[in-house]
């Protein structure tokens, strides 16, 4: 019995994976095996020897069974210590591949304007870029005989012959996404509304689709002074400088009354923009409180609720950030151009690390 204890017990030892493992078991404790054959020769043994035979029998083949349990688990042990040698992977290593593609200078400020506000509390509308003349002029106080609604200046569909609805339009402005915002949420409601808008017209400073994004804030209790801190604070974040000056310039729009241009105190000494300082004036966008016949339009009432709106040409404002001479190249797809005004696709703007860092 010593000796088949020592030779188990060995070859358990020596075994390197569960299936010599499992063979051992088999061989030794198995049907057939050499412990269950010694078993079954306990009848045939006189009642003394049995005495201490089986007992003796038993105690082996439990410590057979315990060593076979013990290596299946160190044998576990060491395939894992090896899998965790072998696969670990530094997760702080930069990136192996510098990625070609660039973001453009559009989705770049798109995505400043978006954490700035973000941050403000307002969140992110989207909706159709064909829209019908309702959601684009009238809720929008925009009557059928104003000059934006010129056929020069929009884009109409075409009708099928015999369908004399009016076209469908291509927007003109992000405008209509709020009226659908504020119809789909009512009030309150705190939003921009970022995207390409379309005009007919095309020229050193204009081309036929740009990009907008546009703010509204509807409270029981928003005023002009919160339009004017909000639009501060906007600025400070966007140009990145601390000092900022405003000025509200009385102008007119249909959807907003009263209605502000407001233009920022700027130097272009050396041909370069500073914002906050010198003696120029520089427009960056358009504002109002909303006016009530557009409020009614979206479904909300004037007599309760009030707020401001306000407008900003993101690729005019790319251009000032970036120092981009030219508005057509935005669109030419020029891969010299992309490389270098373009940004590092893992760059995302947030306002804790630096919106251009
Ligand atoms: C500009 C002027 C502006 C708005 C846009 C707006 C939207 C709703 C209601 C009222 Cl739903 N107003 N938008 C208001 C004032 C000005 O844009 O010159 N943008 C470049």
């Amino acid at each position: 019995m010593d000796d088949l204890k020592s030779k188990y017990l060995g070859l358990i030892a020596e075994a390197t994976d569960e299936n010599s493992l499992e063979e051992l078991r088999v061989q030794a404790l198995g049907k057939k095996g050499e412990i269950s054959l010694q078993m079954r020769s306990l009848g045939q043994m006189t009642p003394e020897e049995r005495q201490t035979a089986g007992p003796a029998l038993n105690a082996l083949k439990d410590e057979i069974n315990s060593g076979l349990i013990a290596k299946k688990a160190a044998l576990a042990d060491a395939a894992l210590d090896e899998r965790l040698r072998t696969e670990w992977l530094d997760v702080t290593l930069p990136a192996r591949m510098r990625p070609k593609g660039t973001i453009h200078p559009i989705s770049q400020v798109t995505d400043e304007v978006t954490a700035i506000f973000a941050d403000m509390g307002f969140s992110v509308a989207e909706g159709p870029q064909i829209e019908s003349d309702w959601y684009n002029f009238d809720a929008l106080n925009i009557p059928g005989h104003h000059p934006a609604r010129a056929e020069m200046d929009t884009f109409y569909t075409h009708r099928a012959a015999g369908d004399n609805r009016p076209p469908h339009v291509l927007r003109t402005h992000t405008s209509p996404v709020q009226i659908r915002a504020l119809e789909a949420n009512g009030a309150p409601i705190r939003i921009i509304c970022p995207g390409r808008v379309y005009r007919a017209d095309y020229d050193q400073t204009h081309t036929p689709m740009f990009h907008q994004v546009e703010g509204l804030a509807i409270d029981t209790d928003i005023s002009m002074a919160n339009l004017k801190w909000c639009l501060e604070e906007f600025v400070k974040a966007f140009f990145e400088v601390d000092n900022v000056e405003l000025r509200f310039r009385a102008s007119h729009f249909p959807f907003t009354e009263p209605s502000a241009e407001v233009d920022i105190r700027c130097s272009w000494e050396g041909g370069v923009l500073k914002v906050g300082e010198g003696d120029d004036w520089l427009e960056i966008l358009g504002s109002g409180m909303v006016h009530p016949k557009v409020l009614q339009a979206a479904g909300v009432d004037p007599s309760i609720y009030q707020g401001f709106a306000f407008g900003v040409g993101i690729d005019r404002i790319a251009m000032l950030k970036y120092g981009i001479p030219d508005l057509r190249a935005f669109f030419d797809s020029d891969l010299r151009w992309l490389r270098h005004y373009g940004f590092r696709s893992l760059d995302v703007p947030t306002l804790d690390s630096g919106l251009s860092a």
